[in-house]
């Protein structure tokens, strides 16, 4: 059972769920993927993985230590540990990003206007997906207001605590940027250990088609999968318009501790080794279209 109200499939965000996420910055919305758009984007996620479907722009990241080139194509989707920009590669995916219940939704909660600038399928393998640790989101984007953020995780899978589902600590989003622990592995960087308060935390079980809203500045987690079962996930981060990409200077500026210094996850501890330097893109915004036509 959840311990956190949630809006039901078909319905809208009304002014108590409205207040409720900007107090605790997040909110479950219910079956904004109809079961036929659920099946067509684990379809088209496993067409990725195996090649099936071509690859124009869609990157993959593999589990740590995996022989990705030992792997014969349908043992794929079952090493991968994300995928990235991938909706111009499948309609499916780009129907999910779409989709009109989760806009209705988001229009209400965070104002009209948006536009989708990062998708990933985060994926958590059954037994070797590693955890992703306590971090903001915001902590990887150097950008002029994370406030205009806003993050959509979307269970493909039944998402429970076995299988690794989203943990997020109640309204940490007011703390503002918090400081961060920065790794060679930008995928490790990790929210200083004291100032976790793991002790406040809520797991959020979810449905295929459910998505989880979340604030950029809130701070969550994922476990491993010590399970057997698929935990796959879509998450879509979208900015209001007015925000602004920016430079790491502006990003030192926007984003520090108590202390001054950057908190951010864009920069690595030295010596960086050519061609593990963090990369981001700046240059993705693709206009919203709801569409309600998948079913
Ligand atoms: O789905 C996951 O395991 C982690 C998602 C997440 O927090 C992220 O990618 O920032």
């Amino acid at each position: 059972m959840s311990s956190y109200a949630d809006v039901p499939a078909g319905a809208v965000p009304e002014a108590d769920a409205i207040a409720r996420y900007r107090r605790d910055g997040f909110l479950v919305l219910r079956g904004v993927l109809g079961p036929k758009l659920v099946r067509d984007c684990i379809e088209a996620i496993g067409g990725l993985a195996s090649g099936r479907i071509p690859r124009t722009e869609t990157e993959i990241g593999f589990e740590p230590g995996v022989d990705a080139a030992g792997l014969a194509p349908d043992q794929r989707q079952d090493h991968i540990r994300k995928f990235a920009y991938y909706v111009g590669d499948a309609p499916a995916l780009m129907a999910a990003a779409m989709a009109k219940p989760l806009h209705d939704a988001l229009d209400r909660l965070v104002g009209t206007g948006r536009v989708l600038f990062q998708d990933m399928a985060l994926i958590k393998p059954p037994r070797i997906g590693g955890q992703k640790d306590w971090h903001q989101d915001a902590a990887y984007f150097r950008v002029s207001d994370a406030r205009l953020i806003v993050g959509s995780w979307i269970a493909l899978d039944p998402a429970s605590r076995e299988n690794g589902c989203m943990e997020v600590i109640p309204g940490s989003h007011l703390l503002g940027p918090t400081a961060h622990v920065a790794k060679l592995d930008p995928n490790q960087c990790h929210i200083r250990r004291d100032l976790i308060r793991a002790d406040r935390k809520v797991a959020i079980e979810l449905a295929p088609g459910d998505a989880l809203i979340f604030s950029s500045l809130i701070h969550h987690y994922t476990a491993p999968n010590t399970s057997g079962l698929r935990r796959r996930a879509l998450q879509f981060h979208f900015n209001q318009l007015g925000m602004d990409w920016t430079t790491l200077e502006d990003h030192r500026r926007d984003f520090h501790d108590e202390r001054g210094e950057y908190a951010g996850c864009t920069v690595q501890p030295a010596p960086v080794p050519p061609g593990q330097e963090f990369r981001y893109r700046s240059d993705r915004a693709i206009p919203i279209v709801p569409r309600a036509d998948w079913g």
